[in-house]
């Protein structure tokens, strides 16, 4: 394990990086080879590829299951899931969404026509404040979207509450929340409907891959029609539509890594408290309120750097990891109000997000997974505490560089 011993032992300024190959956040994690291959086997014995396989079948029938509602319908991704699902619901004029998200988020709003409205959120949890979300409805609002974010519970029933008050949709963005055991209910099972992303960096990848869970039969059949160019027989074509579909091997990828996701869901839990440990020795590094005692499934390690305490910035702490090959991320920095198109047409959106915008300035979020040992977790923690120790003269010979 590498010792940080003087300056000039930090890969940034020329020692040998800490990590002989890069630790990401997000690395894939895969389940068993073999079983992924017989699942393909089967997929080119039966020549049936795509367009509702048995496989994607299975599939949906799996997540319907796991979410506790009577429908799941998969798409290819899950910003495509998002976007059709907007569509499906036929909303209209401003939905209003969170600043502090994956751009698929607002991007998805955006593209479907229709106007995102960015409300702050809650300090401690970074999902949607419901008192935010009040004020930003407006006559024009359809909807609200609430994100689970990083595998946080969004307050639900304050927002159902508003939603029915108003009149509005109530749609979930899940796609950080498979295998979190929620209390309350499991994720995919409120509001009018929710999506979850499959993404190779996922707790439960398909390379890439979206599901829509609903209560709602009808809006199941209408994302069903529209996933598929609104086909509804061979010749009659029953609404405007897409290739939203998912493909059999995508499905194949995630029914196998289905049956290895609590395992890694597990490690990530350990790598949570291993982290906290870390973090606990050095003031100025602290984790989000424990996604692990919320039943989360730990995916993301969020971190907020308090750069008074810790003696350098994020963007520094950031520049110092990558040389060591630790990939840490500014994950959801710096905020969809900030990037285009979004900035240029709400350029003072800013000014209603100071909650999002702080988040913003000291996020950080460490790598996990099973690809992160114990050993690996220490000794981040020592390079984190090595570089508190000796933030004044980091910070300083950073600065001379960059005169
Ligand atoms: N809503 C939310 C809240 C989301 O977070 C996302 C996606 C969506 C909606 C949309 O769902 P999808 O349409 O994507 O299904 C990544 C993912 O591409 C994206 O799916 C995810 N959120 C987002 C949080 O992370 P990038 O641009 O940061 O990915 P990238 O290429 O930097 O990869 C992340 C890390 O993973 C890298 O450091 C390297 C590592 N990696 C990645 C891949 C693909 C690997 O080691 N191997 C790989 O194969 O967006």
């Amino acid at each position: 394990m590498k010792e940080f011993s003087s300056l000039s032992s930090l890969a940034r300024f020329g020692g040998p990086p800490a990590f002989d190959a890069p630790r990401f956040v997000g690395a894939p994690v895969t389940g068993n080879k073999e079983r992924f291959l017989e699942r393909l086997d089967g997929m080119f014995a039966r020549n049936w590829l795509t367009n509702q396989g048995p496989l994607v079948e299975e599939l949906e029938d799996r997540f319907a299951a796991i979410c506790g509602v009577p429908h799941a319908v998969a798409f290819c991704n899950g910003t495509s899931a998002l976007e059709t699902l907007i569509r499906a619901m036929d909303l209209s004029g401003e939905i209003i969404v969170p600043s502090f998200t994956f751009i698929a988020t607002a991007h998805a709003v955006h593209w479907m026509g229709l106007t995102p409205v960015f409300a702050d959120i809650d300090p401690e949890t970074c999902t949607l404040d419901p008192e935010a979300v009040a004020r930003a409805i407006t006559p024009r609002t359809s909807a609200i979207l609430g994100v689970h974010l990083w595998g946080n519970r969004c307050r639900v029933e304050a927002l159902q509450a508003l939603a029915d008050r108003h009149g509005l949709k109530l749609l979930f963005d899940a796609a950080h929340a498979f295998g979190c055991s929620w209390e309350e209910m499991p994720p995919g099972s409120v509001g009018d409907a929710e999506i979850f992303s499959l993404h190779a960096t996922k707790i439960l990848n398909g390379f890439e891959g979206g599901v829509v869970t609903t209560r709602d039969g009808a809006l199941a059949e209408r994302l069903r029609l529209m996933q598929n160019f609104g086909f509804s027989g061979y010749d009659t074509v029953a609404c405007a539509g897409t290739n939203g579909k998912m493909i059999e091997a995508a499905a194949a990828m995630v029914l196998t890594n289905l049956d290895s996701v609590a395992g890694w869901i597990a490690t990530n839990r350990k790598n949570y408290k291993a982290y906290a440990r870390a973090l606990s020795k050095f003031p100025g590094m602290q984790l989000l309120v424990s996604p692990a005692e919320n039943g989360g499934n730990c995916q993301y390690v969020v971190a907020s750097v308090d750069a008074a305490a810790f003696g350098l910035t994020r963007n520094q702490v950031v520049d110092l990891c990558h040389a060591e090959n630790f990939i840490i991320r500014r994950y959801f920095y710096p905020g969809c109000h900030r990037m285009e198109p979004y900035h240029s047409l709400f350029p003072d959106a800013g000014e209603s997000l100071p909650v999002t915008e702080d988040w913003c300035d000291r996020v950080l979020v460490l790598p996990t997974g099973p690809g992160m040992s114990q050993e690996d977790i220490e000794l981040a923690g020592n390079f984190f505490r090595w570089c508190h120790d000796h933030a004044g003269e980091i910070a300083a010979k950073m600065a001379t560089e960059a005169a």
